[in-house]
């Protein structure tokens, strides 16, 4: 999830199509690495480069996609945030900054109360008022105004009209009861933030020359066509959140459109295929917490002052924390389920602290299902494996995240036998809904009440049932979706962003070329690449945010307790006792864990786990290449070998990500040492656009944990 782009813009997935590549003339990627994890897009990239463009990488190591770039940018691991503000400061310190775009773009001349910090609600000058209106202070009038466009406010424009607000003063508006509150700007908030952040001071986090900083801050501000991708790592970290907002900033006041997370296409129309009644959708990265108890492996791990200095928050208030966001509501969570049924989820391998999670889940389940296309080191530990057909034997369309204009069509070849018992999925849960409908039926169980949803009918709140006895009618929409082919033909007759290709048309080529709307805050164009929020730059609609702008300033209780009401920068948490940062990015060997223990894959590297250490790391603890190392601390050890890679900062440990646990001796995988942690941030719900959902959930931290290494 990227949370920064969320706080932001209410949407985690922004920015272009791969293909805007190619037009831009400067492209900065951080935190990403294309070559190895966009195989099928990145020629744009190096075409955009022939072409005249300046790319830049953003990676503590000199990772395949900086050996191309023109300049390589080698920043400590999870020191991001502190690059990010440095940004801001060079943009606003030199006067890089495009003032009518902010003014209108972004809430940055929202008011905000000197006494409490909080922004400036219609509520406080008028009792009992709305607190979803916010005001500017208006030059043309000399007096404070309320912008339209926020959640509350009747007119839902970013049009200004005649108001002209200002960015920066400070003034006194007269509250309900009569007193005077004093008021300034969010942008003279983010302003004197980004004060204390000069490159000259942020050195000595990130290890980046000012003068590299500057340059970046300055070239990226006057080019013609930028764009800044950041990937997947950075919200691995605890203060990845900070890092995407502070890059948003960034870019909101450079006047260049918004940090590219890769956008989402819309593909409205499926809503008849999922469950007419409300589901059990629940949080993942809390989820995952309470159920590998890992409140456990975290205040181990994070225990000492350390910790609290640098996140503004103890260890145990932390957990306490998680559990006031469940007990809130902020997230969902239905509790620990007794019965698991995992589709294509390596849970045992892709959770941290994959040891002490394991031994939690399984203590607390009692049936354990897994339906798959391989004994992976999660089916191998179910009590039944359901074998699925794989996705060269089923019908299916593939195309929920939006890094190009085509959902692939899975086509089984014609007359192709299943191999062994394995079915596809469709008719997996199609039997096991059939199997349920008949045993309820036998039994005399009709339908059962929810114990915790309700439906409100005229003035009674009635239970949700569940219709056992019609479920397999209800799963197939009453016979009409028997097979997986027949939901591909449903999906093309039903979704307005499949129209007009026809089943047989699509078949013959493998994919779907997405129509105009597939675009979910701009269209997407036949002959153009696509970029988010032309609604809101050229038809002023407003973000699906608060203040319905791009919004900077946030005055949840919770972030104003940790001074984070406005984009700033947080030290690592790795915690000092162990002296490596341990990392794990994208494999280029497989897909997660899929293919990962493909001897034709492990033929291209050391054909076992492998740990990159820094040359002057080896040689401080005598290890060679090839030798047999154990990589531990407090929280668990594993043992792979080292290979010595010069690409890597002293300081740092990297491995690539989803080795199978059963390629380690004792099954202790490689996510084995990484704590359990949550970023504090991540856990606020309950306000404006911050609320649990699709947009609005928090993260894994696999890239938070300190190690050591010896020779085993
Ligand atoms: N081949 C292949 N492709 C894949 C996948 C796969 O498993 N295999 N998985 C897919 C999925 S689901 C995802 S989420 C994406 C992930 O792919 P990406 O978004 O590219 O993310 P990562 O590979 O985790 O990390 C990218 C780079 O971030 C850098 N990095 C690490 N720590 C830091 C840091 O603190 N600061 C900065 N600035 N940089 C840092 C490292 O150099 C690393 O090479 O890949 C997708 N594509
Ligand atoms: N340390 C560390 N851990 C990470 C990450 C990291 O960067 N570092 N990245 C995280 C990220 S971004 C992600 S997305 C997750 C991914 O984590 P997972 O989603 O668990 O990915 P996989 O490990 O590939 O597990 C998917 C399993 O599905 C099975 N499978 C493949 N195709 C099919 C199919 O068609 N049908 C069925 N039923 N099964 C199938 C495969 O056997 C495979 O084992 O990992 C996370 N874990
Ligand atoms: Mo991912």
């Amino acid at each position: 999830m990227f949370t920064g782009a969320s706080l932001a813009y209410g949407i985690p997935n922004v920015g272009t199509s791969l293909d805007a590549w190619f037009e831009m003339d400067y492209i900065v990627l951080w935190g990403f690495n294309p070559n190895v994890t966009r195989i099928p897009d990145a020629h744009y990239l190096w075409e955009a480069k022939w072409r005249g463009a300046k790319v830049v990488v953003i990676a503590p190591d000199y990772n395949p996609t900086a050996i191309h770039a023109d300049l390589w940018i080698p920043i400590r691991p999870g020191t991001d945030s502190f690059l990010a503000l440095s940004l801001v400061h060079v943009v606003l310190e030199e006067n890089l900054y495009q003032e009518e775009f902010i003014r209108e773009q972004t809430d940055l001349p929202f008011l905000v109360r000197e006494d409490d910090g909080r922004l400036l609600r219609l509520a406080d000058l008028r009792k009992g008022s709305r607190d979803d209106v916010f005001f500017c202070w208006d030059e043309a009038s000399g007096k404070h105004a309320a912008l339209p466009g926020s959640q509350g406010h009747f007119r839902k424009t970013l049009r200004l009209g005649t108001l002209r607000p200002a960015l920066t003063g400070r003034w006194q508006v007269t509250g309900h009861d009569g007193r005077a509150i004093p008021v300034t700007t969010a942008f003279e908030r983010v302003r004197a933030e980004a004060a204390k952040f000069a490159p000259e001071r942020t050195q000595a986090h990130t290890g980046i020359h000012p003068e590299v900083v500057r340059r970046l801050a300055r070239e990226y501000a006057a080019a013609h066509d930028p764009g800044l991708t950041i990937g997947f790592s950075l919200h691995k970290y605890a203060w990845g959140i900070l890092a995407c907002w502070g890059q948003a900033l960034f870019c909101a006041l450079t006047g260049h459109d918004v940090v590219d997370t890769e956008h989402q296409w819309s593909l409205g129309g499926i809503g008849p295929l999922s469950s007419p009644k409300p589901a059990r959708f629940g949080s993942g990265f809390l989820g995952e917490w309470f159920a590998g108890k890992m409140w456990e492996t975290f205040l181990r791990h994070y225990a000492g002052k350390a910790f609290a200095e640098r996140s503004g928050i103890a260890p145990e208030e932390l957990v306490r924390l998680a559990e006031h966001a469940r007990e809130e509501k902020w997230f969902a969570h239905h509790g620990e389920p007794k019965v698991r049924l995992l589709f294509a989820d390596n849970t045992f391998r892709r959770n941290k602290s994959s040891v002490h999670y394991r031994k939690a889940v399984l203590d607390a389940t009692e049936l354990l299902v897994n339906a798959n296309v391989r004994m992976d080191s999660s089916a191998e530990l179910a009590d039944y494996v359901l074998p699925a057909a794989s996705h060269y034997e089923t019908w299916d369309i593939r195309g929920e995240v939006g890094y190009h204009r085509f959902a692939n069509l899975a086509v089984p070849a014609p007359g192709l036998a299943p191999v062994g018992e394995a079915k596809t999925e469709w008719e997996i849960c199609r039997l096991l809904a059939e199997h349920i409908a008949a045993a309820a039926k036998r039994r005399g169980i009709d339908r059962v009440a929810d114990p915790e949803f309700t439906v409100t009918r005229g003035e009674a709140k009635e239970p949700v049932t569940r219709d056992l006895d019609t479920l397999a009618d209800d799963f197939t929409l009453q016979g009409k979706l028997a097979t997986d082919k027949d939901v591909v033909q449903w999906l093309l007759d039903n979704v307005p962003a499949f129209r007009p290709w026809k089943l047989t048309d699509a078949a013959e080529r493998g994919f779907i070329v997405l129509g105009s709307e597939a675009g979910l805050t701009s269209p997407l164009y036949a002959d153009r690449p696509y970029r988010s929020f032309e609604e809101q730059f050229y038809l002023k609609r407003p973000y699906p945010t608060l203040s319905g702008r791009q919004q900077f300033y946030v005055d949840h209780a919770l972030y104003l307790r940790l001074g984070c009401a406005c984009p700033t920068a947080r030290a690592p948490l790795h915690p000092p006792k162990f002296p490596l940062a341990f990392y794990s990015p994208h494999t280029r060997w497989g897909i997660h864990s899929t293919w990962r223990t493909s001897k034709l894959m492990l033929r291209m590297q050391r054909g076992v786990p492998h740990v990159n250490l820094s040359r002057a790391d080896a040689a401080r603890r005598g290890i060679r290449d090839g030798d047999r190392v154990r990589v531990f601390n407090d929280v668990g050890a594993f043992y792979a070998r080292a290979k010595i890679l010069p690409a890597l900062q002293p300081g740092t440990l990297m491995m690539d990500h989803a080795w199978e646990p059963h390629q380690f001796a004792g099954r202790a995988g490689m996510d084995t040492p990484v704590a359990g942690l949550l970023s504090p941030l991540e856990l606020a719900g309950g306000w404006g656009h911050l609320r649990f959902g699709a947009e609005w959930d928090g993260n894994q931290l696999a890239n938070e944990s300190a190690v050591d290494v010896e020779r085993a």
